[in-house]
């Protein structure tokens, strides 16, 4: 079922939910996105860290000059309203504001600002078996922007031209993800995911510095571990530290924590999930699956129970 879309501030039909072919972010990559989960747990649906990714979608407004037109609490307003429009229980939602038809040419600036809100049910996203099983993955040969460049803080539409070089790469070389490296060669991140090694028990990520998306998840899985006595430290890590790692995994809101088994055909630790892994993993489980939520980090969506 394709569900209602929340188009500036009100709900319209999917296939109503249209942009005209010359608009500006059609020819120039010019929108700003989020990918948030809402989650079935056991204490009802939930969504998980919105107001954290709703203030990142303002922030990335704010970077290209895009001026949302809504206050936090009404686009979490309208991520819930969207949601029990469309009866999920659990969904993926996807905000992205565009700059639509306006006057043509590179000047973002004069072009409308529109705001989208949509949702849909959306699995694994690297794979049913990887959460459990872990995924066979390669460094790529496409690099992370450079400082500077395309702003990383933001994310950006147009960032995503970059990260599907790297995903395309992957697939076509029968591999599930490409881990993309900084201008200087050091370990950044997935195409849409951050990376942690564990060595030692010690855990390591690239740090926010370096060109990589600040990603919500990052900071969950830095905060379980830190509670749990683990040293995470966000450091420049050289390509081979992949290779010699204990353990390997990526965070993201799609991906939620998916561990890697092998990396350009080598084997990570034992080649399956490592204890560490499997200990953060079933920490943030508990959150998003059992709902419990000492962060308040859980916004609940009310379903309404319809009379038989
Ligand atoms: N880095 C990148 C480049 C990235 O796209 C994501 C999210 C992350 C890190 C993790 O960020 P967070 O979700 O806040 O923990 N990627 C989103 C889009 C995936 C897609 O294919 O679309 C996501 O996971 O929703």
């Amino acid at each position: 079922m394709k569900s209602d879309v929340w188009f500036n501030g009100r709900l319209v039909p999917h296939e109503e939910a249209t942009v005209h072919v010359l608009s500006h972010v059609v020819h120039y990559g010019t929108s700003v996105f989020e990918g948030i989960r809402c989650y079935k747990t056991k204490k009802g649906s939930a969504v998980f860290r919105l107001r954290d990714h709703m203030q990142r979608l303002l922030d990335s407004g704010k970077i290209y000059r895009m001026e949302i037109p809504y206050s936090l609490d009404e686009l979490e307003a309208a991520v819930t309203t969207t949601i029990t429009n469309a009866k999920l229980e659990s969904c993926y939602i996807r905000p992205v504001v565009f700059r639509g038809l306006g006057p043509m040419g590179v000047n973002p600036l004069g072009n409308p600002v529109e705001t989208v809100i949509a949702v849909w049910e959306w699995g694994a996203y690297l794979g049913a078996e990887a959460l459990e099983n872990g995924v066979d993955v390669h460094v790529s040969s496409w690099n992370r922007m450079a400082p500077n460049t395309f702003p990383s803080l933001a994310k950006a539409g147009g960032n995503y031209i970059n990260a599907g070089l790297a995903k395309m790469d992957a697939v076509l070389s029968g591999f599930t993800e490409g881990i993309m490296l900084s201008v200087d060669g050091y370990l950044a991140e997935g195409s849409g995911e951050n990376l942690f090694l564990v060595k030692d028990g010690r855990i390591l990520t690239p740090p926010g510095s370096l060109s990589i998306l600040p990603g919500i998840t990052r900071d969950t899985v830095i905060r379980l571990a830190r509670e749990r006595g683990y040293e995470v430290e966000e450091n420049l890590l050289p390509r081979e530290a992949l290779y010699l790692a204990d353990e390997l995994f990526f965070t993201g809101t799609a991906a939620e924590l998916t561990p890697i088994r092998s990396v350009d055909h080598h084997t990570i630790g034992s080649g399956r999930r490592g204890p560490i892994t499997e200990e953060l993993q079933s920490a943030f489980f508990r959150i998003i699956h059992d709902g419990e939520d000492p962060y308040g980090w859980l916004t609940p969506v009310e379903f309404e129970v319809e009379a038989v």
